[in-house]
């Protein structure tokens, strides 16, 4: 775990409570970080951002890469007041932030595709991932750790088609880190509420359907063992994406989900 090296708390008046930030040089990653402060009984509001992480996650153990320096990589400790079913709903929220934060800071407007990437350029490269991870207190939700990677100024490894806010600028001018967290967090805080009542949830549903751009695509699915194509038709209130197939309807929970291009 690294050194402290700052700590700031910003407060806003749509949420009772307010953001502590504190920002590392490098740690493993910002999730194990704020997860195992989490178990130690941190408030809702931590916001743990590095600078580079050794050990950075994407989900089902892929590794996210970042150099020190370049891209902004938070994590963002919610205890909210909802079940497990609707920790995608924290996902969602911390994606419409961040999508909102991109568009404002640096004029770049991403598109959210299921379940937990921000895409972005014509070629809809992957701008960003989120890493939502759950604490238990008993059978109850103690905490959800939202963490995410946005690409500033590195656009990803070689291979994978990534693409960053710098790269998407037209004349590529720099762009503040700091600014893209602030703006998110205030996003963020807007939508914190909405995760404590069944007509907010309801509310931040609508919003991710809205603007998640995988509903009405032909997508291929490929989950453990099984690869199918569909067309995505909706998101359920449990985040699953539903999908017309040949077999008939499915909804789907986890999985990797690439967009089919030409035929949407
Ligand atoms: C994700 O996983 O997209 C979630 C990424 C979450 C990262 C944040 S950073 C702060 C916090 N702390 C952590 O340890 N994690 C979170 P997934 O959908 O599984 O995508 C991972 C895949 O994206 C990798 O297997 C690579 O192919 C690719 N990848 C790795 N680094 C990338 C980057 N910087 N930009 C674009 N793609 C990348």
């Amino acid at each position: 775990m690294g050194p402290h090296n700052c700590t700031r708390r910003m407060v806003f008046a749509m949420w009772s409570g307010a953001w502590q930030i504190r920002w590392l040089d490098e740690v493993d990653s910002t999730n194990t970080y704020v997860r195992h402060l989490a178990r130690h009984g941190a408030p809702e509001g931590l916001v743990v951002v590095a600078d580079h992480q050794t050990a950075g996650r994407g989900r089902l153990d892929r590794r996210w890469e970042s150099p020190p320096g370049s891209n902004l990589l938070a994590s963002i400790l919610l205890r909210p007041g909802c079940g497990t079913s609707e920790v995608h709903l924290c996902t969602g929220a911390v994606a419409l932030a961040a999508a909102d934060s991109c568009a404002e800071v640096a004029g770049v407007e991403p598109l959210l595709k299921w379940p937990n990437d921000l895409l972005a350029g014509e070629d809809e490269a992957k701008l960003a991932g989120v890493l939502a991870e759950v604490e238990f207190c008993g059978e109850s939700l103690a905490a959800v750790v939202v963490g995410i990677g946005i690409n500033v100024a590195w656009p990803g490894p070689e291979g994978v088609g990534g693409t960053s806010l710098e790269m998407l600028r037209p004349s590529g001018e720099p762009v503040d880190r700091h600014l893209i967290l602030d703006q998110m967090l205030a996003g963020l805080a807007a939508r914190r509420p909405l995760l404590d009542h069944d007509d907010g949830r309801r509310q931040l549903a609508d919003e991710v359907r809205r603007r998640c751009v995988t509903i009405g695509r032909s997508v291929r699915v490929v989950l453990a063992g099984e690869e199918f194509e569909g067309r995505a038709t909706g998101l359920d209130d449990a985040g699953h994406l539903v999908l017309d197939t040949a077999a008939g309807t499915r909804a789907v929970s986890a999985g990797d989900v690439v967009h089919v291009r030409g035929t949407t």
